[in-house]
């Protein structure tokens, strides 16, 4: 069990003015921010990012909405980060979210759900790596 995870603010909740509220959610929650920026994907680099969804319906709407506007990307710590992190954020639709996470407050749709969070420590540590250098990371 590892204790860092990783999180975006999809370009939804960034167009819709919640990047304040919802780090200030994840803050009270317990995470440090290990590091974090603000910058954008392009299609190819979303493509990249959700490479083990290449294959399902969603694909091309995913990258689509992923490079459309700015993100937050971060690394998180906390123990029990993963799995303490998706707790907090609810339900990949958030229809189906739990009442007060970050999803069923911010998200607009199952599609455009205001934050992605890692799935496993395996991941954390590859997305982390795909937008921070060491020199980054404090
Ligand atoms: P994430 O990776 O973004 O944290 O979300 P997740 O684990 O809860 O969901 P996942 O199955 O990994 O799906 C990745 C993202 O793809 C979009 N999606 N759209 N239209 C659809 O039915 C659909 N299903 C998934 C969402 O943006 C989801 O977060
Ligand atoms: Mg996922």
């Amino acid at each position: 069990m590892s204790n860092r995870t990783f999180t975006m603010i999809k370009p939804d909740a960034m167009a819709d003015g919640h990047a304040g509220a919802i780090l200030d959610q994840i803050i009270k929650a317990g995470f440090k921010i290990v590091a974090m920026k603000q910058t954008r994907l392009s299609i190819e680099k979303a493509g990249e990012f959700y490479a083990v969804h290449k294959e399902r319906p969603f694909f091309g709407e995913l990258t689509e909405f992923m490079s459309s506007g700015p993100i937050v990307a971060a690394i998180l710590e906390k123990e029990n980060a993963v799995a303490d992190f998706r707790t907090l954020i609810g339900a990949t639709n958030p229809a189906n979210a739990e009442e007060g996470t970050i999803r069923k407050r911010f998200a607009r749709s199952v599609g455009e759900n205001a934050v992605h969070g890692s799935d496993s420590d395996e991941n954390a540590a590859i997305e982390g790596n795909f937008f921070f250098s060491a020199f980054e990371r404090f």
